[in-house]
């Protein structure tokens, strides 16, 4: 596989990447993206994948930030949260969501609690989405013990924030079991009841999307993970499961997944282990191909692509 961005210059501050083909970014390994659309530019945040080649295990302590006005021309800014920025956190910058609500930015993350056993999703904010972020509330927004579900240490990852058109907040997280609780106004808080969904082989990684009217919950399926997903009239539920979008992600045994339209095309942002020559479960590379939708409303199952 041929490196397919090249590293084009660099500053102090920023780095300006060229992508015209998968991976978008190949001057480092990232994983967990997560993408946000404003004000004419699309912000991919991403874990820093750090390991090793030959190491069997993550090495993630970092999150970072690119942003692009056509996804070809990229400027990678400086780094903007690190795990260690929650001072409550013992390390691990797991899958993480970036959301704006007034003006203000919130990074949703997952970290390994330093005195909770297991994985705890935090909350940063800031006022510009390319941070610096700072921890909006001193400790973590959900820990391993608010769940059931506790017979792991990492159940409790992956958060997933989708504002409704009524400016009501949810926060949708969870390995093996699928969350979702009601997100205060102030996005640092839960607001009612943790609930539970169930879908059909549900591993991790939720993402929500409205579209026309129809809700849209995409996940990582299975073990190594294909990518899923359900549809609903709710966001609520019930949701119904419409089946895979997207295939094994190369050698990576994760799937992960973003979904956003820009500039009147709908976009699924992913990674994948296949992309680069010591790429795999712990080196993975961000990748965006074309979503397209049926006359229905349902999914086109994505075609990934190296070009
Ligand atoms: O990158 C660490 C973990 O692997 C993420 O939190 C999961 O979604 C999976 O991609």
């Amino acid at each position: 596989s041929s490196p397919a961005a090249a590293f084009v210059s660099s500053s102090p501050a920023d780095t300006v990447i060229k992508a015209t083909s998968n991976p978008i970014f190949t001057h480092k390994y990232t994983a967990d993206p997560a993408a946000l659309v404003h004000k004419g530019k699309v912000y991919v945040y991403a874990g820093f994948d750090e390991a090793p080649t030959r190491r069997e295990g993550y090495v993630m302590n970092d999150w970072l930030v690119f942003s692009s006005p056509d996804l070809v021309t990229w400027t990678e800014h400086p780094v903007p949260l690190r795990a260690k920025d929650f001072a409550w956190a013992k390390g691990e910058a797991w899958a993480s969501h970036v959301i704006e609500r007034d003006g203000k930015f919130y990074w949703f993350s997952t970290v390994e609690h330093a005195t909770i056993p297991g994985k705890a999703i935090g909350v940063a904010v800031s006022d510009s989405p390319i941070g610096p972020f700072k921890d909006a509330r001193g400790s973590a927004l959900i820990t391993n013990d608010m769940t059931t579900d506790i017979k792991i240490g990492w159940d409790d990852i992956d958060p997933a924030v989708f504002i409704d058109d009524d400016g009501q907040a949810y926060i949708f997280w969870g390995n093996t079991t699928l969350h979702y609780a009601k997100l205060k106004k102030n996005m640092t808080e839960l607001d009612g009841p943790i609930n539970t969904i169930k879908l059909p082989n549900f591993t991790e990684a939720p993402w929500v999307h409205k579209r026309n009217g129809w809700y849209y919950l995409s996940y990582a399926y299975q073990f190594p993970e294909k990518t899923a997903y359900a549809m609903s009239k709710n966001i609520e539920g019930p949701w119904e499961y419409k089946g895979i979008l997207n295939e094994l992600a190369g050698n990576s045994n994760t799937n992960h997944q973003a979904i956003i339209d820009f500039k009147g095309k709908s976009y699924f942002i992913y990674h994948n282990g296949g992309m680069q020559p010591d790429g795999g479960s712990f080196r993975r590379s961000v990748c965006i191909d074309y979503l397209d939708y049926n006359k229905d409303g349902s999914l086109k199952r994505v075609v990934m692509t190296s070009e």
